[in-house]
Formats: C-alpha cells, sequence, structure tokens
C-alpha cells in the first residue's frame, strides 16, 4: 500500500493530443464512476483539486514540424505540472484525463527533480518524436518526451526521467522508428507476448526489482485493456489485458509500498458503454491504492 493517507485529484480535460474528440470529458467519466467516494471508503482522505485549464482550441490546423496543438499541450501538461509540484509532500495525486499527453505534467510534477521509476501500462509506447510519429499527435509522444526525447519545446520543461528507469507493460502496438528508438534508449519493453509467456505476477515482481528503491509513478492507459472490457478508447488495440491480470498487476505493485502517484489516462465517454471503461480504471485505480478481497 502506497506510504500515503491523504489523496488529492486532479483533472485535464484535454483531447488536443489525440486525433479523437471527446476524451476530454474522461475526467468527468471518472468522477461520475465514484472514484473520490470509493478512495474515501478505503479510508483516504481525498481532496477533488478540480481541472487545470486546457486551451479550447478546435481548429484542426497543425503547428510546427507536423505537432497538432504543441503549445496548448505545453501550458496544460505545465500547468498540471506545477499544480503537482506544489502538492506536499505525503499527498499522493492522482490525475485524471484526458488524452495521454498530460502524462509529460504528471511524472515531471510528481518527480519534482528526483528520481523516479515510471510504469507505463499501455498497448502503446508513446515513445515517438515527431520524427517517428506516423499521425503527429502528441499523446503518441510523452514518454519520449520524458525521456528526453522529441520537440524542444516540450523536453525542455518535461524532461524527468532516465529511460532506464522507465518500464513498458501490455504492448501491442509500435510504430517501426519509436521500436527503434526503444531499443537505443533502453526502456524494458513487456509486450503481451511476455504477458502470455511468463504472467503478470512474474513481471510485476521483475518490475519492481528493476526499478529497485525508487519511488513510483505509474500511468495507466485505459487502452492496455482488452477493448471488449474497455471499448471507450480512441485507439483500441485487439489482444488487451483481462480484468484479472489488470487486477493483480496494480495489487502487486501497491503491495511494494513504493507507489506514489498516478495517472488515469486516455478514457472516451462517448466511446464507450455506459461508463464502463471508466469503472474498470476506479476498480484498478482501488486495487493500486491497497483495495483487497479479503
Ligand atoms: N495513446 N503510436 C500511435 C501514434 O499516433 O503515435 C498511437 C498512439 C496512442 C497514444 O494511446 O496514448
Ligand atoms: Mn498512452
Ligand atoms: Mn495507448
Amino acid at each position: 500500500m502506497p506510504p500515503m493517507e491523504r489523496v488529492a485529484v486532479v483533472g485535464v480535460p484535454m483531447d488536443l493530443g489525440a486525433n479523437r474528440r471527446g476524451v476530454d470529458m474522461g475526467p468527468s467519466a471518472l468522477r461520475y464512476a465514484r472514484l473520490l467516494e470509493q478512495l474515501e471508503d478505503l479510508g483516504y482522505t481525498v481532496e477533488d483539486l478540480g481541472d487545470v485549464p486546457v486551451s479550447l482550441a478546435r481548429a484542426s490546423r497543425r503547428r510546427g514540424r507536423g505537432l497538432a496543438y504543441l503549445e496548448e499541450i505545453r501550458a496544460a501538461a505545465l500547468a498540471l505540472k506545477e499544480r503537482l509540484a506544489a502538492l506536499p509532500e505525503g499527498v499522493f495525486p492522482i490525475v485524471l484525463g484526458g488524452d495521454h499527453s498530460l502524462s509529460m505534467g504528471s511524472v515531471a510534477g510528481a518527480a519534482r527533480g528526483r528520481r523516479v521509476g515510471v510504469v507505463w501500462v499501455d498497448a502503446h509506447a508513446d515513445f515517438n518524436t515527431p520524427e517517428t510519429s506516423p499521425s503527429g499527435n502528441v499523446h503518441g509522444m510523452p514518454l519520449a518526451v520524458l525521456s528526453g526525447l522529441g520537440h524542444p519545446r516540450l523536453t525542455e520543461v518535461f524532461r524527468a526521467v532516465d529511460p532506464k528507469d522507465v518500464v513498458l507493460v501490455g504492448v501491442r502496438s509500435l510504430d517501426p522508428g519509436e521500436k527503434r528508438l526503444l531499443k537505443e534508449a533502453g526502456v524494458r519493453v513487456y509486450t503481451m507476448h511476455e504477458v502470455d509467456r511468463l504472467g503478470v505476477a512474474r513481471i510485476a515482481e521483475e518490475v519492481l526489482k528493476h526499478l529497485q528503491g525508487l519511488p513510483l509513478h505509474v500511468s495507466l492507459d485505459a487502452d492496455v485493456l482488452d477493448p471488449t472490457l474497455a471499448p471507450g478508447v480512441g485507439t483500441p488495440v485487439p489482444g488487451g489485458l483481462t480484468y484479472r491480470e489488470a487486477h493483480l498487476l496494480m495489487e502487486i505493485l501497491a503491495e511494494s509500498g513504493r507507489v506514489q502517484s498516478l495517472d488515469l489516462v486516455e478514457v472516451n465517454p462517448i466511446l464507450d458503454e455506459r461508463n464502463r471503461t471508466a469503472e474498470m480504471l476506479v476498480g484498478l485505480a482501488l486495487s493500486l491504492l491497497g483495495k483487497r478481497i479479503f
């Protein structure tokens, strides 16, 4: 269980990094799925900090080297970074997305300049740069930016981790240039192939060992789950984590007592069925914060 008793929730209603609208409603859907109430039932003191401001830019336009909405995304993620960095020590932040580009700000803010391990649980690696990205969508780039690779406007404020302190779990969709960058940077990658061969329990133990001694940030992208469980995502990929695998992963990470911050991202209520994707992520957050069956 995390060593903290206080949780701060902050929303980032942003869809500018994705190519489909609607993920900006994710924070509402996650709150509606009773995240805060259920955390209180677990015994946490929970504060809702509201949402960080996000530009209402909507015109479809591209700027600077193929990146869509670079400045608007930078501003929102920077506001998030500052809000998290200003939290008192001992408060566990949960960031509600919004598209995954917000994690540039959440990891950088939670790290506060210190060394942290990042567990990025996602069907994708989000390790593109403007040069390797096939889409120009910034939500395919945040992990690269955090590792110091990408557009200088982003790396200058969000570079926060050593790529050797980053682990990916659940990956099953990589772009060619991104694959090369991951190898060069030395990121540890557990694809669905390893999930099938080794099982989630073994992977979770290896992750904890690989990131030994470091405080951990977990970034949970809803599309890591199988799309039959979590249909409310903009970039679904077949063959994802099952309900049981995802919960077991959260439970073992929780047992380490080292997780100190969390993102719940890429929930798109417009594409969802009866809010089940948000409910899945809320359930996983509760497991990560110590909820147990018995
Ligand atoms: N996400 N690799 C693709 C791209 O456009 O760069 C998909 C990225 C998806 C990002 O789901 O957070
Ligand atoms: Mn992602
Ligand atoms: Mn993804």
